[in-house]
């Protein structure tokens, strides 16, 4: 049976007893998985490796019932979260203007546009077009141009 409650320091525990063994998670991240007797250790909530780029370090402690001591051992577990493509690129400001004199030159720069993605790798690179052709942007900067 497993059971979840709140300890003085506000971390919820999850122990989980029958008359053999306990097992119980300490620690940052004790709240979003839980651990069975087989010391399998599965997830409660859902994950967003974005608010927890470092993952989650967990102390789980096994227990025995032993009378009148009771003995355990305590390992350390790192749990990391692997990512998945599921931001999409935001703009820091809502719109963007530019002024450009009417004799510029080809690859004068009209405006300069940013966005950021907080996704790792390939799913974290953006790469800028437009939609009209009116104007073109050089490939990954930003920058637009007559
Ligand atoms: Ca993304
Ligand atoms: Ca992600």
């Amino acid at each position: 049976m497993a059971s979840i409650r709140q300890t003085r320091n506000g971390h919820e525990v999850v122990t989980v007893e029958n008359n053999i063994t306990s097992l119980a998670i300490f620690g940052h991240g004790n709240n979003v998985v839980s651990i069975v007797i087989s010391g399998v250790i599965s997830v409660i909530k859902k994950l967003d490796r974005e608010s927890k780029p470092n993952g989650y370090s967990l102390a789980v402690v096994a227990r025995d019932h032993g009378y009148p001591i009771a003995r355990y051992s305590t390992v350390l577990v790192n749990v990391t979260i692997s990512d998945i493509n599921d931001n999409s690129p935001q703009f820091d400001k809502f719109t963007y203007s530019g002024m450009i004199r009417e004799d510029a030159s080809l690859s004068d720069v009209v405006t300069r546009v940013r966005a950021s993605d907080e996704d790792q790798g390939l799913s974290g690179d953006i790469i800028y077009s437009i939609t009209s052709n009116l104007y073109t942007t050089s490939t990954n900067r930003g920058l637009a141009s007559r």
